[in-house]
């Protein structure tokens, strides 16, 4: 008796799932991917900027407190997030490597849409992807929109608004200039519509990345004057920083090559990231303002994160490349449906995305062995810190290792450093030769891995 009924449940479920009614209870996800921002905003950790659509969502969702990108740069950071595997496994380290084609491992993966997508999601993608060339005929399997518009870093800085090239500048432009407001214009569309099936919607903005350009309005919500030098610089943080580190520092030097004053320029250029941080702020607001006006408010997640952070004169540094905090940690935050806001300490990398959606939706297996683990139950209790290390790799033995209060990094020559985040925020001292934290070292270093994949570039 037991086999036919069990042939019944069988065939039962394949009738349900061909005419989508089971695919129609799964979430809708939706993945919104910043370029360069760092925790200013959403940790509060710098007073002038504003950023008030993130201010109002955090009160909805789980703010991570201590989120780090798998790759310190775009395309590695992509390529992890969108594979669910570390740059280690992969060979993807740097930008400049087209991955997706030569990577045996990237070649082989199933990236996120591609995972969606077989598992009857209609998927929709706009803006900065993957940030590498990927085949056409691949990227067009992953996504049921056309077209596939991505748009550019542009609009540059006309010549007399450069201090070093197009990408260094500060300049107001029209709205409609920018292909964030044209992609975030076309996402709010696609949330006005009827869908049949469950989607996966990935909306990729290039702010706030450089050139500091956006609407005029934006430049307005400050004054030059009320621009501050980040807490965290120290003028010579660099003397306990291994030659290898110090490496990874520019020291400022694209203010003082340009001959202008160094911290007047500073300051003004600290003023374009606050700007392009509030446009991609508004972008990511009314996107998310659509969804909740629209039918699929109660059954959609929302995860907002950016590729990697971003130095402003931090370890007297600029942008990110670095093993860095400020260039590590990315601000990250996941919205549920009725969702409340909660602060979570739980270390976590991008690289748990892959798996958190997996579960969440119900899917079945990826092809590729995932790195990353489930964030679902850390979103059921969001408070309760576990203790958990995360990895941030910027080539072959190459990287940094964190507990969310210890850092430890390891450069390729064997040379260390070490901050202690409790007494320590902004990692101005090394303490990797301090004998007290023998066992905490011994313990991070243990997480580094023993093999790595080759590097690709
Ligand atoms: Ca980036
Ligand atoms: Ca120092």
């Amino acid at each position: 008796m037991e086999r036919p009924i069990l042939e019944f449940s069988v065939a039962g479920l394949g009738a349900l799932f061909s005419l989508g009614v089971a695919a129609q209870e799964k979430p809708n996800v939706i993945m919104i991917c910043v370029d360069d921002m760092n925790g200013y905003g959403l940790l509060d950790q710098y007073a002038p900027i504003k950023m008030p659509y993130f201010e109002k969502l955090k009160k909805q969702s789980v703010v991570f407190t201590n989120s780090y990108c798998a790759s310190p740069v775009s395309s590695p950071s992509r390529a992890a997030f969108f594979s669910g595997m570390y740059p280690h496994n992969t060979g993807n380290y740097r930008n400049g490597a087209t991955s997706w084609v030569e990577s045996e491992v990237l070649t082989t993966v199933e990236a996120l849409p591609e995972y969606f997508k077989r598992n009857g999601y209609e998927t929709w993608g706009r803006g900065k992807i993957f940030h590498a060339p990927i085949p056409k005929e691949r990227e067009e399997a992953m996504f049921d929109n056309r077209p596939i518009y991505q748009g550019g870093f542009g609009p540059f800085p006309s010549a007399e608004n450069q201090l070093s090239g197009r990408f260094w500048g500060i300049e107001a432009f029209p709205d409609q200039d920018f292909p964030d407001v044209i992609n975030g214009d076309a996402a709010v569309e696609f949330l006005r519509a009827d869908h049949d099936k469950p989607f996966f919607l990935y909306y990729g903005l290039w702010r706030p990345h450089t050139p500091f350009t956006a609407p005029q309005r934006f430049f307005d919500m400050y004054s030059v004057e009320d621009i501050t030098f980040p807490e965290g610089y120290k003028q010579y943080d660099l003397d306990d920083v291994p030659e290898q580190g110090r490496e990874l520092s520019d020291e400022l030097k694209r203010f003082i090559i340009s001959g202008e004053t160094t911290p007047e320029m500073w300051k003004k250029y600290i003023w374009g990231y606050c700007a392009t941080n509030s446009f991609a702020d508004w972008n990511v607001g009314r996107v998310i303002e659509a969804l909740d006006k629209s039918q699929y408010a109660d059954n959609t997640i929302v995860i907002v994160f950016s590729d990697n952070g971003y130095h402003c004169g931090e370890k007297n540094h600029w942008e990110k490349s670095t093993l860095w905090h400020m260039a590590d940690y990315v601000p990250m935050f996941i919205r549920m449906p009725q969702g409340k806001g909660a602060i979570c300490k739980t270390p976590v990398s991008l690289v748990d995305i892959y798996p958190t959606l997996a579960e969440y939706c119900g899917l079945d297996q990826p092809a590729q062995t995932l790195d990353g683990e489930s964030m679902v139950s850390i979103l059921k209790n969001p408070e309760k810190a576990i203790r958990r290390t995360v990895l941030t790799s910027f080539g072959e033995n190459y990287s940094g290792v964190t507990d969310g209060r210890y850092r430890y990094i390891r450069y390729p020559d064997g040379s260390e450093e070490f901050y202690d985040h409790q007494t320590d925020p902004h990692e101005w001292n090394n303490i990797s030769s301090d004998r007290r934290i023998g066992q905490i070292k011994k313990r991070l270093e243990g997480e580094i891995p023993r093999v790595w994949y080759p590097s690709l570039k």
